[in-house]
């Protein structure tokens, strides 16, 4: 067996259907052991989507996504996305050619060190070595997996394929190098009988659910848990869905559109018990008041907040430390206000054809086990907030590495995972640039997939920063008129819609056809600066 076969066939054992990217002559050899073991090969335009859809592949299969990317410029377009698996939280192998160990340090075309690359943007990085390949590729998978879940790099050196196992002695890489990134700072200090102290005296908790909560699925026990503790829940914008919007203790999404409206609940908490929180997406600091916090997580993490209290243990541990807090239906009457003035805001800011008014037409009729993708940037603060999942549905964004360009190729990779659930990117003008090139994907492989472009012709969210500064828009106008300037984009029908009529009969239109689609919802921003808050 050689070292690709090896590759190959742990991969597929493992549950790997799939890999992204854009391969370089040396990656030949790695796609056809791939190919032969099963794992088919997905071409992308650049490799950030390539590592993308492998982050997002992961995030709905559950299984690691697998990556590639040739040497050099290769490698430094895939680390776009590697690191969005790492502040994001996604299980992934990232896989890069290098140059062989005698070129190593070396003046060579193409050549960076990528294990200095990958260093700060992995969990560990490794370059493979025939003598230590079996070793490498397992603890590769066990550290992408672990607590928080992330990427893993292996560099693979040109000249190491075709080299069989029996032959450990066999030239090919050599250095293992591991770099396990260290747990937060240990300063805060973890007691059982604090929790239980602070947890039994509180008498105006509040809940603060995140990413992690969102990613060990503990949505149907944390509403086991509500029906009888009344206590109000707040969610960060990747928690989305945990608790339906419709729920009484639901308040609201922090850090997106209208999020001011929550600091009258916040403000009146006694303790915050940050569950599943990942300080990632929104720093505790930026938003608690100066009262006790006790922090339910998987492991350890740094947070920065004097004399928080961290516990660390399973979801289920979590609840049975919970156990003890009281109801404080006076919290969730503030919840519930606070509930209603974002409904409130949304509904003034749907007027005209502004971004409300046309999220508003999918919220409408998109069927309810719909995918839909975000991307970042206004219209992010504004979905985040106003989106409902469905139990059948889903949502999918970035907001702990908040890459533009994320929501196109994350679309791409929900496709091929289910061809028969409705895809949904909703994407700004500016995101949709960054990848636009993936649109041939589509066509090549033959995936539908309905992109709205919220289409302002400008970088809303940094003109909208440059508003609050009293500075005139400069170098954030991306183009007059519409963007597309055609009904066609690399072979994929264009439909630009200007009121909630025509959007609603383009996206009947897309639902119904067979073909990918894209909708130029060309909107009016104004309504962004009276939803976005000021963080
Ligand atoms: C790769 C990357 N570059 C820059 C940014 C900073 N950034 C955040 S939002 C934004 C503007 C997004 O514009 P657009 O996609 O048109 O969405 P809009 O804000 O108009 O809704 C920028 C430049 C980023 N998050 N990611």
């Amino acid at each position: 067996m050689t070292v690709e076969e090896l590759l190959a066939g742990k991969l597929r054992d493992h549950g790997v259907r799939r890999f992204f990217g854009i391969p370089g002559g040396p990656s030949i050899p790695y796609m056809e052991a791939f190919r032969k073991a099963g794992i088919e090969f997905i071409l992308t335009s650049h490799e950030a989507s390539a590592a993308i859809m492998a982050d997002v592949t992961a995030r709905i299969t559950g299984v690691t996504g697998v990556c590639h990317a040739t040497f050099g410029p290769g490698a430094t377009n895939l680390s776009t996305g590697v690191g969005g698996a790492l502040l994001d939280r996604s299980p992934m192998l990232a896989l890069t050619s290098e140059l062989p160990d005698e070129w190593m340090g070396r003046t060579a075309q193409m050549n960076i060190d990528h294990q200095a690359l990958y260093k700060p943007l992995t969990k560990a990085t490794y370059r493979l070595s025939a003598g230590e390949a079996g070793e490498i590729i397992s603890s590769s998978l066990e550290i992408a997996n672990e607590e928080y879940p992330g990427p893993v790099h292996i560099g693979l050196p040109v000249g190491l394929a075709g080299i069989s196992l029996a032959d450990t002695s066999a030239k090919g890489g050599n250095a293992v190098q591991a770099a396990a990134r260290k747990p937060g700072t240990a300063d805060i200090e973890q007691t059982e009988e604090r929790v239980k102290v602070l947890l039994a005296s509180s008498r105006r908790p509040l809940i603060a659910a995140g990413l992690t909560a969102m990613r060990h699925g503990i949505g149907a026990g944390l509403m086991k848990y509500l029906e009888h503790h009344s206590v109000p829940v707040v969610l960060t914008p990747m928690a989305k869905g945990l608790l339906p919007s419709s729920h009484p203790c639901y308040a609201g999404v922090l850090f997106h559109a209208l999020s001011d409206r929550l600091r009258r609940l916040t403000g009146e908490a006694d303790l915050i018990i940050g569950l599943g929180y990942d300080p990632v997406e929104y720093n505790y600091e930026s938003w608690i008041p100066d009262v006790p916090l006790v922090h339910f997580d998987t492991r350890a993490t740094d947070l920065h907040i004097r004399g928080a209290i961290r516990s660390v243990s399973s979801p289920e541990g979590w609840f049975d430390a919970l156990s003890v807090l009281r109801s404080a239906p006076e919290m969730t009457v503030l919840a519930a206000e606070a509930r209603e003035e974002i409904v409130k805001g949304l509904r003034a800011a749907a007027r005209g054809f502004s971004p409300v008014t046309a999220l508003n037409v999918l919220k409408d009729i998109l069927p309810a086990d719909a995918v839909v993708t975000a991307d970042v940037g206004s219209h992010l603060h504004v979905l985040g907030q106003m989106w409902d999942v469905p139990p059948s549905g889903r949502l999918i964004m970035t907001n702990g590495w908040s890459s533009m360009g994320f929501g196109l190729p994350a679309a791409m990779a929900a496709a091929f995972i289910n061809r028969d659930l409705p895809m949904v990117c909703i994407t700004g003008d500016g995101g949709f640039l960054m990848h636009a090139g993936e649109m041939i994907m589509a066509r090549r492989y033959g995936l539908k997939i309905i992109v709205v472009v919220l289409s302002d012709g400008e970088l809303n969210l940094i003109r909208l920063k440059q508003s609050w500064k009293d500075l005139s828009p400069y170098g954030t106008r991306l183009c007059q008129g519409s963007l597309f300037g055609s009904d066609k984009f690399l072979g994929c029908d264009v439909v630009h819609v200007t009121d909630a009529k025509q959007m609603y009969s383009a996206v009947r239109r897309a639902l119904d056809s067979a073909n990918s689609a894209i909708i130029e919802a060309v909107v009016d921003p104004s309504v962004y600066s009276d939803l976005v808050v000021r963080t």
